[in-house]
């Protein structure tokens, strides 16, 4: 990155002036966006799957590219005067490729979900032919019956997928029943061992020369460990699966080479999917990573599959990917592992129970039933302390996805405003003052309730001081004054 404090200066009176005009116009938005910069400042921002993107990031993004029509692809546009989005998307993807080492970029992709789905697309068109890709077009999602849905699943060669299961910590677009992925597959999930609580490859090898799937997917966002993506490719090779990682968690550890060799999906995977927002520290967005053999579909994502590019987001990507680029980020993504360690470790110490007793990426899994905690409770207690987390489901919750027994926690934003071991080590330290000092209400029936509680006296003001220490010593977006 260039030098953030001389940027942040010269955008600080970019802002001030661009708020002073909106709040002409609409001064509810002025001060909401006034509000969230600071509540931003004053917390800790602990949800794994956040970020803070650089000012440079966040100010490409509001420009004309936002006006401008691009459906198609760079040199094939279905819109005239799409020469300068040619250069950006141009741009971006040649970033992407160099960072990753990819033989192929598709930067259009508006999220995470949509970076998937075409995926999904490009995978069924290149293994299947087909004229049920062309009979789901005719209609509109919201149009199809389960008839239908039988009929295209019939007609596309009953395909299956088969991804890590939502509460071993995989996504909902990896064939969650709930999510379109589990709707056009048959799906079978892969869980984790339930000692360890870790992947185990043995197992995962028999399920899928059981099941056979088309598509085996890698990737999650709630398991704390490392995957090891050359097995997975074996696996997939052994039971004729395309092998597609989301590595959406954890692309800043890849694009930092924290990941390499084995642990780097890209030389494994025949498609890699990504969002740009997460510890990749840019954009909302995704972005689709692939073989030259995949490329040819995975290219045809707009308009089989996205609506029309989001140019002004593409140029944010191709910035921050330049970002991504340096040598300061490599140190930014070591320091975002080398922190999540202290955070476990600051837990471990203090007693909490951790789901697979630790981490080596950027995320820590706390399992709150230790203390007679749902996720939910704990999740809304903290926010009372001003520490914002998410709660989530550990492997096999007996409270499920909604209450859950977890809280997960990660060490991506934190780390972009300087944070260091000692102050994961004091976070952890604030959260377990936090948990241990909040009890579950009772139900009229006497049993402990899953959503509310009571947070003992004094506890929140004393974990906000010790955060404003904290924050106050590492400064978001310094300089910029609103
Ligand atoms: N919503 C993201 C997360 O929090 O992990 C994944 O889609």
């Amino acid at each position: 990155m260039t030098n953030p404090e001389a940027t942040n200066a010269e955008l600080a009176s970019a802002y001030r002036t661009i708020l002073s005009v909106v709040e002409r116009t609409e001064p509810r938005i002025a001060e909401a966006t006034r509000a969230e910069l600071a509540d931003q400042r004053s917390s800790l921002k602990l949800i794994a799957s956040e970020n803070y993107a650089s000012l440079p990031v966040l100010a490409t993004m509001g420009t004309w590219f936002s006006d401008k029509y691009a459906e198609g692809t760079v040199g094939h546009r279905f819109y005239a005067g799409c020469q300068n989005v040619d250069t950006v998307e141009a741009v971006a993807a040649e970033h992407a490729r160099e960072l990753f080492g990819a033989e192929y970029a598709y930067v259009q992709p508006h999220s995470g979900i949509d970076a998937n789905l075409v995926a999904y697309w490009a995978i069924l068109a290149q293994r299947i032919e087909s004229p049920a890709l062309q009979q789901l077009q005719a209609k509109t999602v919201n149009d199809l019956t389960e008839d239908d849905w039988e009929q295209l699943r019939r007609t596309f060669g009953e395909q299956k997928v088969m991804g890590m299961s939502l509460d071993a910590g995989g996504h909902l677009t990896h064939g969650f029943r709930h999510n379109i992925s589990g709707k056009m597959f048959h799906q079978r999930s892969y869980g984790t061992d339930p000692e360890t609580q870790l992947l185990d490859y043995d197992v995962l090898r028999e399920a899928a020369r059981e099941f056979k799937p088309l598509i085996l997917i890698a990737g999650y966002s709630a398991y704390p460990r490392r995957i090891n993506f050359a097995t997975m490719r074996e696996i997939a090779d052994e039971v004729g699966a395309t092998l597609l990682v989301d590595m959406a968690h954890f692309a800043g550890l890849v694009a930092g080479k924290v990941f390499t060799g084995d642990e780097d999906p890209v030389p494994h995977a025949h498609v890699v999917t990504t969002t740009t927002h997460k510890s990749l520290r840019g954009p909302r967005g995704g972005m689709v990573l692939a073989t030259s053999q995949y490329a040819p579909s995975v290219d045809r994502g707009c308009p089989m599959v996205l609506g029309g590019p989001l140019s002004h987001m593409m140029a944010a990507k191709a910035v921050a990917l330049a970002e991504a680029r340096t040598a300061e980020f490599q140190d930014y993504a070591q320091r975002v592992a080398d922190n999540a360690k202290a955070l476990a470790e600051g837990f471990l110490r203090r007693g909490a129970t951790l789901v697979t007793g630790g981490t080596d990426n950027h995320l820590v899994l706390v399992d709150v039933s230790g203390y007679g905690l749902t996720g939910r409770q704990a999740e809304s207690a903290l926010l009372d302390a001003g520490v914002v987390t998410n709660r989530n489901s550990v492997p096999r919750d007996p409270n499920g996805a909604w209450y859950t027994s977890g809280v997960r926690l990660g060490t991506p934003a934190l780390t972009s405003r300087g944070f260091g071991p000692d102050d994961f080590d004091a976070v952890a330290g604030l959260i377990v003052d936090v948990l241990s000092n909040t009890t579950p209400t009772v139900t009229a029936t006497g049993a402990p309730g899953k959503a509310k509680y009571t947070l003992g006296d004094g506890v929140a003001d004393r974990v906000k001081a010790a955060s404003a220490e904290m924050l106050d010593a590492h400064p978001l977006y310094p300089g910029l004054e609103l």
